[in-house]
């Protein structure tokens, strides 16, 4: 059996991960992938419990260090429950948000220090790392927009300004670090832009078979 690929999607809120997600699974399903989407914190039972006392904005105040054990923690179950066992079996794995999202949020917004990230990462994952990585980027005023317009906001979305500014900041420098694994893609531009300039990247990655015609004319999205 071939190892699937392992794809995550980053950026800090707002920016439309959940909506690409859906729309490269259509994209690799079209060309015969099997495909498996998941989301950090979360992603199975236990690990969706610890997203919901992460996310509770009513709960006790969570220690930046209980906040990152937490993270890890659900991670840890994540890839030893679901993400492992999809790839061992030839799927291509899709998951919103993944360890660039630690350096972000627990390395830039909340300033932990990253080599106490790293050896949790190295601990945590041993040698995974996804094989693509695709950072999607706006000015964070775009993405507080869009996700305010949805509603109530989760105990992140509280957070200041300065916070969400020390996030984009850290999602870039992992940009900066690792050119081979993580792409950039602007993510302040007309969905069809956006979809174009991950189609572009995505088309690259080995191991994608032909476009299956009947469902490309049933979708009709970007090829
Ligand atoms: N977190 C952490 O701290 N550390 C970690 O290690 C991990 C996570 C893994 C939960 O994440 C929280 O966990 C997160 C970081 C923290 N903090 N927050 N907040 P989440 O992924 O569930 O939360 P999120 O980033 O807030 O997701 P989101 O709000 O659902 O955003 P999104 O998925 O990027 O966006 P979307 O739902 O696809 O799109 C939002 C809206 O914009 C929607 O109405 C779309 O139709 C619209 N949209 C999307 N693209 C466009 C374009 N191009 N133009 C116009 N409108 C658009």
């Amino acid at each position: 059996m071939i190892r699937g690929k392992f794809i995550t999607l980053e950026g800090g809120e707002g920016v439309g991960k959940t909506t690409n997600l859906a729309f490269i699974k259509d994209y690799l399903e079209q060309r015969n992938i099997p495909v498996v989407v998941t989301r950090e914190p979360g992603g199975t039972e236990l690990a969706e419990k610890i997203r919901q006392l992460l996310l509770d904005s009513k709960s006790e105040a969570i220690s930046e260090q209980a906040e990152l054990l937490m993270m890890f923690a659900a991670r840890a179950q994540h890839i030893k429950h679901v993400i492992e066992p999809a790839l061992a079996q030839g799927n291509w794995v899709l998951c919103d948000r993944f360890t660039d999202a630690t350096y972000a949020y627990q390395g830039g917004g909340r300033n932990m220090k990253i080599s106490a990230i790293k050896w949790l990462e190295d601990f945590v994952q041993g040698s995974l790392k996804p094989d693509l990585t695709l950072l999607l980027d706006a000015p964070i005023e775009v993405g507080i927009a869009r996700v305010r317009e949805r509603g109530a906001l989760d105990r992140f979305e509280l957070e200041k300004i300065s916070f969400f500014e020390n996030v984009r900041r850290a999602y870039l420098l992992q940009a900066e670090l690792y050119p081979a694994r993580i792409k950039l893609i602007k993510a302040n531009q007309p969905l069809i832009e956006v979809q174009r300039a991950i189609s572009d990247v995505i088309r690259t990655l080995p191991g994608l078979h032909p476009l299956n015609c009947s469902s490309s004319s049933r979708h009709g999205i970007i090829k």
